[in-house]
């Protein structure tokens, strides 16, 4: 068990008469779980141990504006492309608020901010990874340059994965580039339930430049959040089982990427998006999010696989969208995969040619 790291600090706040003004902005990417999050204990804390991807692509930009807040307790506007948002604003706003004890100062703020994302959002991408991680390197960004802390890379990254796991699970990994893990494990030292750990030294070449083409089957919003499906993961009669299972296939899966042996990893990887839908499956009330166009695609890619033997194969997030995985090396027999096959499946949309990515940036 992880004990709490002490991040409540009530020196963090500002004289009075002494409130600044300034702007920042981050670039925050999503991520793709292979080994997957899916039931939670309060606070925030995974049953099971999640390992993703980090990808370069698919991200959410924020630029915040602060200054005195007049009121003198702490004031939002949230502008989400441009428009003003008043879903986002009152769940950042409650976010930040929540966040008085370790960010004494977003009390004596006014917050103004602008975010968008370069993929549709609440279609299953993990818009809320990018969205809560790029709030969290803002916040601590926020921290180091007004009072002078988090010097140090490595406790800046962990108290922001720490902050991004409070705003929503998945968005502890997005903090680090590659692969990270959330979750602790035996087999890696290092590793809390509280804030991701980045994998990158010690994965074979092949994994350190893995494709992700996001093929959009279905880019509308989901009728189940990701909040109700963690949720109905406490009364799932599988659950206990698939919890163990994650351990055992993180283990498992951590050593065919130190190999580079694709086919151990196309096994657990497939098999883990087919068991995520299956719990939503055996959820009461069941509920289901993968579509017809999904399962067209998942059959293409078996057969492309078996066809030409080459490495090509899928995942799937808590949506219809089917993530297809594969080496940098066959991208363009992929290519010609897609257009051949898959595009037809497709949405409007069509597909978001993304791989992993170093994490997120600061851009002002
Ligand atoms: C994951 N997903 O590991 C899993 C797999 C979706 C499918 O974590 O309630 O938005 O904010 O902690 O992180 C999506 O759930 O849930 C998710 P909260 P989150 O990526």
């Amino acid at each position: 068990m992880n004990s709490e790291p002490d991040y409540h600090n009530t020196a963090l706040k500002f004289a009075d008469g002494d409130i600044p003004s300034g702007k920042m902005a981050w670039r925050s990417p999503s991520n793709i779980a292979l080994v997957k999050y899916w039931g939670k204990k309060p606070v925030q804390i995974p049953q099971n141990p999640s390992i993703s991807f980090t990808l370069s692509k698919s991200y959410s930009e924020t630029e915040v504006s602060y200054s005195p807040a007049v009121s003198g307790s702490l004031e939002m506007e949230f502008y989400f492309d441009g428009q003003r948002n008043s879903v986002f604003e009152e769940k950042t706003a409650n976010f930040f608020q929540s966040l008085s004890d370790v960010f004494p100062f977003v009390n004596q703020l006014k917050f103004i901010i602008r975010s968008q994302n370069t993929f549709p959002h609440s279609a299953g991408i993990a818009s809320s990874a990018s969205g809560m991680s790029v709030l969290a390197m803002i916040l601590c960004d926020m921290e180091r340059q007004l009072f002078s802390t988090l010097k140090n890379d490595v406790d800046f990254r962990r108290k922001a994965s720490f902050i991004a796991r409070l705003g929503s699970g998945s968005a502890s990994r997005s903090v680090y580039g590659g692969l990270v893990i959330w979750g602790e494990t035996e087999v890696v030292s290092g590793t809390s339930d509280l804030y991701g750990f980045p994998m990158n030294e010690e994965i074979h070449e092949i994994f350190t430049r893995y494709q992700d083409t996001i093929l959009l089957v279905d880019a509308g919003e989901k009728k189940v959040s990701s909040r109700v499906g963690h949720g109905l993961m406490n009364s799932n009669p599988y659950a206990g089982e698939r919890f163990k299972q994650a351990h055992e296939n993180l283990s498992e899966l951590l050593q065919a990427m130190r190999d580079g042996d694709t086919a151990t990893f196309i096994r657990i990887t497939e098999s883990e998006a087919l068991t995520l839908h299956a719990m939503m499956m055996t959820s009461q009330p069941y509920f289901l999010l993968m579509k017809p166009n999904t399962l067209q695609i998942i059959e293409r890619i078996f057969t492309f696989r078996e066809k030409t033997g080459l490495p090509v194969s899928f995942t799937l997030d808590a949506g219809p969208n089917v993530h297809m995985l594969y080496p940098a090396a066959i991208k363009a027999e992929v290519k010609q995969f897609i257009e051949d096959e898959l595009v037809s499946f497709l949405s409007p949309l069509g597909f978001i040619d993304d791989e992993v990515g170093k994490g997120p940036e600061k851009i002002l």
